[in-house]
């Protein structure tokens, strides 16, 4: 293999355990060939010029990190107004959220170009280029314009809605016509994979080629799944460590009469967390032998705070629990225990493992890794049960959870019920069942595959 480059809206240091599985299995692939990982630096300039930054370098081991300064003004239109404003609700199925006359194509592109031009001139030849998410989906395409001939393949984190969602997107034709500039793209689950087939035959008139490629503009582009998973052998090494044992211990003794529900997440709209909420409400209220013991910490860690949706969603959120704790708590129990704050990644395995249950309920997510931590983080003698969404991409994979609707309240309060209630027999074989396959499928595995299939995509004209 040539030297692999990484290209993604941020840039961690792979060295660090906080930067989390990704980053640690990235990086593996980056040592091997002394890559490289390229990016937005996290530093936003003031009064700098629209489509100028300055390039920073750094080496960590044999990986060289080398990342790029925006200024306000590029910062804003690309990734606050555009990627995060329009990109991340469409492509979760919230066009009631997207703000698109907020958003910023210009801006949007003129990172993608400023990234492309910077890049460029650090690339060898013989480099395997592997571009991350929807931020910088239309790179290969600049590239491309700028003459680079490397294989390059994409990665998209995020769900790929249908056609006629996508093509509420002002600029739909323009972005996915983008992605045949790559060799090959990666998507999350086989439903993102048929949404980009009906697509790419109704709207581009591509012609499918072969297993999984697709003919238009002259190219031929493969489109697969790759579901990412975890680092399992890594996440159960952090389980046995003393941060991690401390807080289940902690917990466990805190929690010896009652039950503990857990809930992970960044505070984003598509994780379904009001509805769970009410689900834990309909529990309580329609079992009452959970109340003054079941117990929900819900994290939900701060994001993307400048952007309006998620004020409001938080302003929600602490209104529910508030109420919630109104309605139920007792002089010495909450029923919720609600976290609007980062917690450090090595005392999160002792909090899935001190947790019965875990509340895993996205309404459109593309893979979701908590719920893959959590199964991971389980003593197999005394697993915990996975109460999981049917749209997360991990139910695909994850058959053996409790899969539940998060819409239907009622429901989902019934299998929060059935998972409090599972015989021991049944929580070990579902236990047993997910953590094969979390094992078999983990983000190494992923990472594999992705550059195993990129490696093998035909040699072809690269111009779009
Ligand atoms: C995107 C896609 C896809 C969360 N709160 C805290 C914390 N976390 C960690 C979790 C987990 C990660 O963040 C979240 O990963 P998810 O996969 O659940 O979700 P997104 O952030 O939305 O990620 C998603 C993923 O990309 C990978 O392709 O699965 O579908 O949306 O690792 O543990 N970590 C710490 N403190 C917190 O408070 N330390």
């Amino acid at each position: 293999m040539g030297r692999l480059v990484v290209i993604s809206n941020r840039v961690a240091d792979p060295r660090k355990t906080a930067a989390g599985g990704l980053a640690v299995a990235l990086g593996q692939a980056l040592e091997a060939s002394g890559g490289l990982w390229f990016g937005w630096s996290g530093r936003i300039t003031e009064g700098g010029t629209p489509g100028e930054g300055e390039v920073n370098r750094q080496q960590a081991g044999p990986v060289q990190l080398v990342t790029v300064d925006l200024c306000r003004d590029d910062h804003d239109a690309y990734y606050e107004r555009h990627s995060n404003g329009v990109l991340w609700p469409v492509f979760h199925y919230r066009l009631d959220l997207a703000d698109f006359d907020g958003g910023s194509i210009s801006g949007y592109r003129r990172v993608n170009q400023l990234f492309a031009l910077k890049l460029k001139a650090l690339l060898r030849p013989d480099d395997l280029i592997w571009v991350h998410d929807y931020h910088l989906i239309p790179l290969a395409a600049e590239l491309r314009a700028m003459g680079c001939e490397q294989r390059m393949g994409f990665f998209l984190h995020i769900p790929l809605p249908p056609p006629l969602m996508l093509a509420a997107l002002p600029e739909h034709e323009w972005l996915m016509r983008s992605l045949f500039a790559y060799d090959l793209v990666g998507l999350q689950s086989e439903a993102d994979v048929t949404h980009f087939a009906r697509y790419a035959s109704d709207e581009l008139q591509a012609r499918a080629e072969g297993d999984h490629g697709w003919h238009a503009f002259g190219k031929t582009l493969q489109v697969q799944a790759f579901p990412i998973g975890i680092d399992v052998d890594e996440f159960q090494a952090l389980t046995r460590q003393r941060e991690a044992q401390d807080m289940h211990d902690q917990l466990r003794r805190e929690y010896a009469r009652r039950r503990l529900l857990v809930g992970v997440e960044r505070l984003d709209y598509s994780k379904g967390l009001p509805q769970r909420l009410k689900a834990f409400r309909t529990l309580l209220q329609k079992y009452p032998e959970n109340q003054g013991s079941a117990t929900l910490i819900q994290i939900a860690s701060p994001s993307r705070e400048s952007v309006d949706a998620y004020a409001s969603l938080r302003a929600e959120l602490e209104s529910l629990s508030g109420a919630i704790n109104g309605e139920h708590g007792e002089l010495d129990w909450m029923p919720v225990r609600y976290i609007h704050r980062n917690v450090a990644r090595k005392r999160l395995p002792g909090l899935y493992r001190a947790a019965a249950v875990a509340l895993v309920t996205p309404l459109r997510d593309g893979m979701n890794l908590v719920a893959k931590e959590f199964v991971a983080a389980q003593d197999p003698e005394d697993p915990g049960v996975l109460v999981l969404s049917r749209f997360a991409g991990a139910a695909e994979q994850l058959k053996e959870a409790l899969l539940v609707n998060p819409y239907d309240t009622a429901r989902t309060a019934e299998a929060i019920q059935r998972a409090l209630q599972m015989p021991l027999a049944e929580r070990q074989q579902r236990h047993q069942a997910l953590l094969q396959r979390i094992r078999t499928h983990d983000v190494h595995w992923w990472r594999e595959r992705f550059l195993r299939a990129l490696q093998a995509t035909p040699a072809q004209e690269k111009t779009v």
